[in-house]
């Protein structure tokens, strides 16, 4: 029988929670172990870093087609506190909001009768046109499914539209329960299950990010929530890009699902904490502080939760007028002292999960002094700035325009006297006290001259002095950066990968690099070029590779940032290592199609393979990286088996330093095309390297025989 331990221990090792694993969690695990597991795996996702934004809502009407049980904003065209937006003021509210410093306009409102696909573009186009540099986070799927079914379009083209008008990610709302029966009951004239589904579908597929929520704390049962987040799980399994999934709790207050009242503080954490857990393809967690209330919130992070949404501003009436929290808005300082005091770090995100960074004029002017000193530096620095710099937060133009910190007041300094007082007063103090005025004189000046001896003394120590390079990788950022500081380099961060069982920020490369073998030193001010891993998937073009050979489509795969999931072979009659068909997410990629997918994303790849070469020679594994190994075996037309470390990986960080100690069908042995091969890794670096020479005398001998056999039969076929 599956005890609490099994799955404690399971979770632990990094595998995957079942629907029978969670509902098992959900009634027995007790409330402080929910917390433990959710916040080991938040701190994987996002170390000790909670996000939350500058953003508003905006909500155009709240005259709604839909009439859901749940909804207290709903109001009937003529209604007293019926609200419609024209265009015009959209603008206008928009424009209000220049000096607001936001990064977000999140547009979501009722399902409008005369709102048509045009309407709804043309109302981010004014947002855009008041407030060109804010993401518009536009509609929910099930305002975008009835836009889109109403026009007569594919759900691709919809989208394509929205996009164009400036809609770059999608909020989660409209989710509620995806329970067929119980969305009859609470929301039947929304989209289905599967109509919303496939809007984020298409939307990931066309490389737009989205949030995903679901409607809990009515009347639901856990089976139905569970099942909830099961399909959203397998959703971006098949199709990645939900950056964030938002457990939204149920408010009673004026609706007509009131009697189910509203469920206790302790299962909103459950919730969090199970959402963390279950939803471990998705990177973030969001607990919205608007629906929670400060305290929830703040508890929440210790359930898994690592964002809390943003400062608001009092622009959304969905949840007061439902019982949420009244006239919602915070400032940063409150965000982050609620974050500080939940024990976490707050990260001011973009809306793609990009920290941002405010430059203020001085920090500003010394960094153009820095880079103006780097321009003499040495050509290995020019080449590596070459390179694709990644800027964290709002990526500056040509010259940055300084973002201005909220504003501080200004410190009251008490106004100079005029200096012709100052004057007169120093003459005439002079005039009356000649000596005393020659020794204060006197005085000054020595103090000026051991000043200036210190500061060259101190230059002609710094300058022939030489840092040992610390080794960043596995460090945070923010932990890098201030080891940086003390070691008086310079941090610039200059590319991302994106692993998903690594927490973004994660300094995964650094150049120079150190080395075990001879001391890596520079001079002090020098900059260390950092490749982090990234804080959400970045997303890229999938290139065509059917018709091509299998190392010309390997190669492409990976340099795009993908991956293979499998390579699956089909008998042909006349080539061998061809590749016929590609898929990604179960569906073929042709040459039309122009699709993205996100980083690491998987491909598999359908190849031939004629019947008289059918068995491949396994190659020698030991000793490689796990990617050197999977590259070897897509290589030589063998798929990726189990991967097994031994007890010396304990981190996500060693699991990238680790190393294959054995391999499951040994190297040299024949295998049918597609089979699987086991790798077992290790980060023991004398187990891999006595290993390793071991496997480098079975290659040699192997050679040897191979060279003996065919000069052999050279030598017969000499004779004949
Ligand atoms: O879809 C409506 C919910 C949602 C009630 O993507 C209610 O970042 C509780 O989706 N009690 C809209 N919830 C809000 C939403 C959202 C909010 C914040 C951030 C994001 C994001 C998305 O609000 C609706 C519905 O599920 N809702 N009525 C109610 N009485």
């Amino acid at each position: 029988m599956v005890t609490i331990q099994d799955i404690t221990d399971k979770l632990r090792r990094g595998e995957r929670l079942t629907t029978e694993g969670a509902l098992m969690l959900w009634h027995e695990a007790p409330l402080w172990l929910l917390g433990e597991l959710a916040t080991d795996r938040k701190r994987q996702v996002s170390g000790q870093e909670v996000y939350y934004n500058r953003n508003v809502h905006l909500e155009p009407t709240n005259i709604c087609l839909f009439n859901c049980e749940f909804c207290s904003f709903r109001r009937r065209e003529g209604d007293a506190d019926a609200w419609y937006m024209s265009l015009d003021e959209i603008e206008e509210r928009a424009k209000a909001l220049r000096t607001a410093d936001i990064t977000e306009v999140h547009i979501v409102g009722g399902v409008h009768p005369k709102h048509d696909l045009d309407t709804y573009c043309a109302m981010i186009r004014r947002v855009k046109k008041a407030l060109p540099h804010v993401t518009v986070k536009a509609y929910t799927a099930v305002e975008i499914f009835y836009m889109i079914r109403q026009e007569g379009v594919s759900v691709v083209e919809g989208l394509r539209r929205l996009q164009e008008a400036g809609m770059e990610c999608i909020p989660g709302g409209g989710a509620e329960i995806f329970d067929a029966s119980l969305r009859k009951r609470i929301c039947p004239e929304k989209c289905s299950a599967e109509e919303w589904l496939a809007v984020h579908r298409a939307a990931h597929n066309m490389g737009i990010a989205t949030n995903s929520t679901m409607l809990y704390g009515h009347i639901e049962t856990i089976e139905q929530r569970i099942d909830h987040l099961d399909r959203l799980r397998k959703l971006q399994d098949e199709s990645p890009g939900f950056d964030a999934f938002i457990p939204l709790k149920y408010h009673s207050r004026g609706n007509r699902l009131s009697e189910a009242g509203e469920c206790s503080v302790e299962e909103d954490l459950r919730m969090i904490a199970l959402s963390r857990l279950f939803l471990d393809n998705i990177p973030h967690i969001k607990a919205y502080w608007v629906s929670y209330g400060k305290a929830t919130t703040e508890m929440a992070l210790a359930f898994g939760a690592d964002d809390i949404d943003g400062t608001i501003g009092d622009t959304t009436k969905i949840y007061s007028m439902a019982g949420g929290v009244e006239r919602p808005t915070m400032s940063v300082e409150e965000l982050e002292a609620m974050v500080r005091s939940a024990g976490f770090t707050p990260v001011e995100r973009d809306s793609h999960y990009n920290p941002v960074e405010r430059y203020d004029d001085d920090a500003l002017k010394q960094e153009e002094d820095s880079d103006e000193e780097s321009v003499i530096e040495t050509t290995e620095t020019e080449e590596i700035m070459d390179n694709k710099e990644i800027s964290r937060g709002p990526k500056p133009t040509s010259k940055p325009t300084p973002t201005p910190r909220p504003k501080t007041t200004p410190k009251t300094t008490p106004k100079p006297k005029s200096s012709t007082s100052t004057k007169q007063g120093i003459v005439g103090f002079y005039q009356r006290y000649p000596i005393i005025s020659h020794l204060i004189l006197m005085v000054i000046l020595g103090i000026v001259a051991i000043l200036l001896l210190l500061g060259f003394l101190k230059q002609g120590t710094r300058h022939g002095k030489s840092i040992e390079v610390p080794n960043f990788v596995g460090m945070n950022i923010d932990e890098a950066r201030q080891v940086a500081d003390d070691e008086s380099l310079n941090i610039i961060v200059r590319d991302s990968i994106f692993d998903v069982d690594l927490p973004g920020g994660t300094v995964v490369d650094q150049l120079p690099r150190t080395s075990t073998v001879r001391d890596v030193t520079v001079k002090p001010g020098r900059k260390i070029y950092l490749t982090i891993n990234a804080y959400s998937r970045r997303m890229v073009d999938i290139p065509f590779v059917a018709k091509q050979t299998l190392r010309q489509a390997l190669n492409q795969v990976e340099r795009a940032g993908l991956t293979i999931n499998e390579l699956v072979y089909e008998p042909d009659m006349t080539s061998t290592d061809y590749v016929l068909r590609q898929y990604v997410g179960g569906r073929e990629i042709l040459p039309t199609t122009k699709r993205t997918a996100a980083v690491g994303t998987g491909v598999t790849l359908r190849v031939s393979y004629r019947q008289d070469e059918f068995y491949v020679t396994v190659p020698r594994l030991v000793g490689l990286s796990l990617q050197q190994a999977k590259s070897a075996l897509w290589d030589n037309g063998l798929n990726v088996g189990k991967i097994v470390y031994d007890q010396s990986v304990d981190d996500i960080i060693s699991r990238r330093q680790a190393r294959v100690y054995k391999q499951s069908q040994s190297l040299g042995s024949r295998l049918g095309r597609g089979t699987e091969v086991t790798l077992y890794l290790s980060c023991d670096e004398q187990l891999v390297d006595s290993l390793s020479v071991e496997a480098t005398k079975q290659l040699k001998a192997l050679e040897t025989k191979r060279r003996k056999e065919q000069e052999a039969l050279k030598a017969q076929e000499g004779e004949e």
